[in-house]
């Protein structure tokens, strides 16, 4: 099921849920910790904490290379969680998964491997006006070395992708357009975008998709082939697994195309002073020692989401993401930007207050333990077009109930009258 369609009724025991995860117990100062930060980093469960801490503990070392028996142990289970993460995502070959730091790093593997070969001077690259700067700025530089061209999918006044326009851009570059590059969900609106019909389209004129699942992989049901793009890039860090791990997802005849990104140890396959031949899938994309604790971590939040069920997740998220939006339209001065039902969109609620600066708001919102972002979320393109420079954003995960969203609309009308004095 995807995510732009999942209807389930599935649930999750909230209760269960936040037990699994010890920082939800802490306070701040004499108030609860309220985390409404997800979208930027969350939270970990036990399962997961352990995991680190057994690999550290236990059998700790370098992978692929020793003979002895921890390090064929750290290379099981590296290869393992490679095995799980291709399952979690519907990827019918591990080989297609490859390990990076994070979903930065998978666009730039893209933008400098991929680009470098396939693109010329005068072709295009479509992006979208709400992408995250890690899936805008890797293209520019690759253009601008290229002599490519950057267009842009427009935003639509409720936060949608403008399809007409993306329509009108395909007509006039043609087979000129090489690749799109697209997020799967805003992380700045929570919109869902329709990235398999961005990707259908982008195929009629022989150009690649680019999904950047850095908001969507963690939150509902993403299957690659349901997707029908080429390539997918996510963060572990915002899936209940560790930072500094993140995967590349492409399809395996083109990840052999492409020449190497990195170059260095574990990525050959023999070589001499002058040149080098490279290693098979994956490991041709992998070079150096990789995060393999952080890997085996990976593996392991995919066993509890897993375990949760992507459905459930997302029906949670839906239920959760209906009730804040009634809560937070209910508080007057309050503009919300985004599609206006939960059905198109994720747990991620951008918004401003009367003429409060939002990192004044999220200030006053940390008085009262709640934790928001406050900025223009890496995403200015976005923020130029609906002529704001930052917004408050509060987001939500598993663990996540009504009662925190109660806790952010009082702290906001705390906020309310703080400045209206
Ligand atoms: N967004 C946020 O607070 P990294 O940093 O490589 O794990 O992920 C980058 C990234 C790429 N695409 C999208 C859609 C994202 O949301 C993010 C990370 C965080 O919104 C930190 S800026």
């Amino acid at each position: 099921m995807a995510l732009d369609t999942a209807a389930s009724t599935a649930t999750l025991d909230v209760v269960a849920v936040r037990a699994d995860f010890p920082i939800l117990g802490e306070t701040v100062g004499d108030k609860p910790l309220t985390y409404l930060d997800s979208a930027a980093s969350s939270q970990k469960p036990e399962a997961v904490i352990r995991a680190l801490d057994d690999y550290y503990r236990r059998y700790n070392a370098n992978v692929h290379r020793g003979i002895y028996q921890i390090s064929e142990r750290a290379t099981a289970a590296y290869e393992e969680a490679r095995h799980k993460v291709a399952r979690f995502i519907g990827a019918a070959d591990n080989r297609e998964v490859i390990f990076t730091r994070g979903t930065t790093e998978s666009i730039n593997l893209v933008a400098y491997a991929w680009g470098r070969a396939n693109v010329r001077q005068g072709d295009v690259i479509i992006v979208t006006e709400m992408e995250h700067h890690s899936n805008l700025v890797p293209w520019q530089i690759m253009a601008q070395e290229r002599g490519a061209l950057i267009e842009a999918i427009p935003v639509t006044d409720e936060g949608r992708l403008d399809l007409e326009a993306y329509d009108r851009l395909l007509a006039r570059h043609g087979g000129r357009v090489k690749l799109v590059a697209v997020t799967h969900v805003s992380n700045t609106l929570g919109t869902v975008n329709p990235v398999r019909e961005v990707a259908d389209r982008a195929r009629a004129v022989g150009a690649l998709t680019l999904v950047d699942g850095a908001q969507s992989v963690p939150h509902g049901p993403v299957n690659v082939g349901d997707l029908g793009c080429d390539f997918l890039a996510f963060s572990g860090h915002k899936m209940l697994g560790p930072m500094g791990i993140g995967v590349l997802w492409g399809k395996r005849a083109i990840l052999e195309a492409m020449p190497p990104f990195n170059g260095g140890g574990s990525m050959i396959k023999r070589v001499a002073l002058k040149e080098s031949t490279y290693a098979d899938l994956p490991n041709k994309f992998e070079a150096g020692t990789p995060s393999t604790g952080d890997a085996i971590a990976l593996g392991v939040a995919t066993d509890y989401l897993t375990a949760l069920g992507m459905e459930a997740v997302r029906a949670h998220e839906r239920d959760l993401t209906a009730y804040a939006l009634d809560r937070l339209r209910a508080i007057g001065g309050l503009t919300l930007y985004g599609p206006p039902t939960a059905e198109e969109r994720t747990g991620v609620f951008s918004f401003t207050l009367d003429d409060i600066h939002p990192h004044d708001l999220a200030s006053i919102l940390d008085e009262d333990g709640v934790c928001v972002r406050a900025g223009h979320h890496c995403t200015q393109p976005l923020m130029d077009r609906f002529g704001l420079t930052a917004t408050a954003r509060a987001s939500v995960y598993v663990y996540n109930t009504p009662e925190e969203i109660d806790r952010l609309a009082a702290a906001l009308e705390r906020a309310k009258a703080i400045f209206a004095f």
